[in-house]
């Protein structure tokens, strides 16, 4: 008999990420069924109830629930958002101890529910923590997947947009490297529109090479602003998450910057790190190797074995 199929997500962590991506699941039409967990059930209650009554103005009905770890077992994603989250002059890394602690009750409690799906980890460092997931889940490194520099390469593509006054979806350009502070723009691979930056820099004398610095500057430090702001991000982060989500459960083969497990490229070996990456159903399928210029790849390195660096001393 013909059954259709039903795309699940769990969502574990209903705080201001969490919440904010069911929002935006449940509006742009992404899921048959939306499961909600969190610590504190009555948030996951609240956020439940919340969303279903605005079910009626909803492209098309979404089953939302709140609901325990047992509700894991038939999803095709489980969205961490869990944990504690950057507090003001915080890096990511500080977060680092706490986070793996928590993670690891999680992740025993979502694998003992029999899950056999893909995880999406949002919870910071996302690098590190994608990394625990893997090697507490014991699941094949393809489904272990972080949302990485999706956000970071959307403020590059947003503020570079804003810039040379045309869309950010018609900027390619990367944000590659650690969710943090050592990130790097891949500015010799980027193009506007198909004209690449270099070329796009030489057709007015009002494009300085220093403007470059300075968007690359508030890319990185973008979340500090924020947060300094108004105490955390969320709404950029929650549609990073809706698009990763969206690729994989269309099958789209989407070239994201997602955090991938590297096996080899770029040169490095055993890291989960923010590399733009082939993502669909079978999750991350392949990370793409962009042709990095020396002072890219230097950069890239760094990157890598600071995040190595802190590994190592969050599994000792
Ligand atoms: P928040 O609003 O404090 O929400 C955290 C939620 O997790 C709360 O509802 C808690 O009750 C819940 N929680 C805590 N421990 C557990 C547990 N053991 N089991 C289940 N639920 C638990 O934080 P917020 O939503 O603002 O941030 C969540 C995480 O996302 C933080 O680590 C942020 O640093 C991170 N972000 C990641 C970004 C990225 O680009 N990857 C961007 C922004 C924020």
């Amino acid at each position: 008999m013909y059954m259709e199929r039903i795309n699940k997500v769990a969502l574990v962590g209903a705080g201001f990420v969490g919440s904010s991506y069911a929002f935006a699941l449940l509006n742009q039409n992404i899921v048959d069924e939306l499961v909600i967990i969190d610590l504190n059930e009555n948030k996951a209650m609240g956020d439940a109830m919340d969303l279903n009554h605005g079910q009626a103005f909803a492209p098309r009905p979404t089953k939302i629930s709140y609901g325990t770890y047992v509700d894991c077992k038939d999803a095709d994603i489980v969205c961490i958002t869990a944990g504690a989250n950057q507090k003001p002059g915080e890096t990511r890394l500080d977060l680092v101890s706490k986070n793996v602690k928590i993670f690891k009750g999680i992740v025993d409690e979502v694998m003992a529910s029999g899950f056999d799906g893909i995880f999406l980890i949002a919870t910071n460092p996302v690098d590190v923590l994608t990394h625990a997931v893997w090697k507490f889940s014991g699941l094949p490194k393809e489904r272990v997947i972080g949302s990485g520099t999706t956000l970071d390469s959307s403020r590059l593509r947003y503020m570079l947009g804003d810039y040379f006054g045309v869309a950010p979806h018609d900027v390619q350009a990367h944000m590659i490297g650690e969710h943090g502070d050592t990130e790097l723009p891949v500015w010799s691979q980027a193009t506007i529109g198909g004209v690449p930056l270099a070329t796009m820099m030489q057709t007015d004398s009002k494009y300085k090479p220093e403007d470059l610095d300075e968007i690359y500057v508030n890319v990185r430090d973008a979340a500090y602003y924020v947060i300094e702001k108004k105490g955390a991000t969320y709404y950029g982060i929650a549609m990073s998450l809706v698009r990763v989500t969206q690729a994989i459960l269309g099958d789209e083969k989407a070239i994201l910057p997602v955090t991938a497990y590297l096996d080899g490229e770029y040169g490095e070996k055993d890291v989960y790190i923010g590399a733009p990456t082939i993502v669909g159903r079978k999750g991350a399928q392949q990370v793409l190797e962009l042709p990095l210029n020396e002072k890219e790849k230097e950069q890239f390195k760094h990157s890598a074995s600071v995040l190595r660096n802190i590994m190592d001393t969050a599994f000792q």
